[in-house]
């Protein structure tokens, strides 16, 4: 455990739940991203580890996604920082040899949807408050292309297009529909049932699963290994652009406003 995660690992199931920590909304910020994959790292080097459910002890919310503020006035050397940090996150929870599952206990927009989407398997609050999906387009920004393949990968070509393209945040029911999450259960119920599912992962011969896993993820995950450095520019050329510094300060002035 550190500041903004709480890890309870139990040695006898082998099954770790990080609690992500980070008032108010556990969006990710270069240092919260930077604990999480430190924290990843450690889980994922420890053999009497198998599992990972990741949830939320902040209300209401899963992660809010990328933190805005890190991409709004910010040098193109520290956009960059930032970017790779995200990238790394990705890199180690989509390519990561332990079962891993969400277990969404609040709304989870953009970095939110695309944390969820890396783990193996997602539980929801059914909630109609809570939504989850890449908006990014609502923002004025656009999902790499990394962010879309997964999201291809979870709920296919023409989901994804819709989704993308309207930057369509979804209730539980209509996610469930389209298969961005796999189960809804009661708020009160979504750590047990992570839980429980979890056992039925675990039962499954573990060195196949990992190179099924590893198969079916292998080419989007060589995708970005291969590019990084010219995603990274590509993110600070695009993020750095007036246009789009002004497009997040109306998004940022937007939520200030609908909390008002
Ligand atoms: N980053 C920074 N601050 C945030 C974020 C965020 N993502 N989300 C919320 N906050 C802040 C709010 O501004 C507010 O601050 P303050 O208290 O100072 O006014 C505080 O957190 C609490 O927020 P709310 O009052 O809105 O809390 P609610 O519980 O009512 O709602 C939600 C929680 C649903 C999470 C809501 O805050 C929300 O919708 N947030 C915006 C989420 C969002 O759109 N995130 C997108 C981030 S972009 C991203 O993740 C991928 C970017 C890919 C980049 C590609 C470029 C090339």
């Amino acid at each position: 455990s550190s500041a903004n995660l709480k890890v309870d690992h139990d040695q006898t199931t082998g099954v770790a739940v990080m609690h992500m920590q980070s008032p108010p909304v556990n969006s990710l910020s270069l240092d919260f991203l930077t604990e999480i994959c430190i924290t990843l790292e450690k889980l994922e080097m420890d053999k009497g580890c198998r599992g990972l459910i990741i949830t939320s002890s902040q209300p209401k919310v899963f992660s809010a996604g990328l933190d805005i503020l890190e991409m709004y006035g910010k040098s193109p050397e520290r956009c960059g920082e930032f970017w790779k940090a995200v990238q790394e996150m990705w890199l180690k929870l989509y390519g990561s040899n332990m079962v891993t599952i969400a277990a969404i206990n609040g709304s989870s927009p953009a970095g939110g949807c695309l944390m969820s989407m890396t783990c193996d398997y997602r539980i929801m609050a059914d909630n109609p408050r809570y939504s989850i999906g890449l908006n990014e387009t609502m923002l004025g920004i656009v999902a790499p292309f990394w962010f879309k393949e997964t999201m291809v990968n979870t709920v296919g070509h023409r989901n994804t297009e819709i989704s993308l393209e309207l930057g369509l945040l979804y209730k539980p029911a209509e996610a469930l529909n389209i298969g961005l999450v796999d189960q809804l259960v009661p708020e009160d119920q979504v750590l047990s049932a992570a839980t429980q599912t979890m056992t039925k992962w675990l039962a499954i011969p573990e060195h196949a699963r990992q190179i099924t896993k590893s198969m079916m993820r292998k080419s989007t995950i060589e995708k970005l290994r291969s590019n990084r450095e010219a995603d990274i520019q590509n993110f600070v050329n695009f993020i750095t652009k007036e246009s789009i510094q002004k497009s997040l300060r109306m998004y940022m002035e937007m939520l200030k406003q609908k909390k008002a």
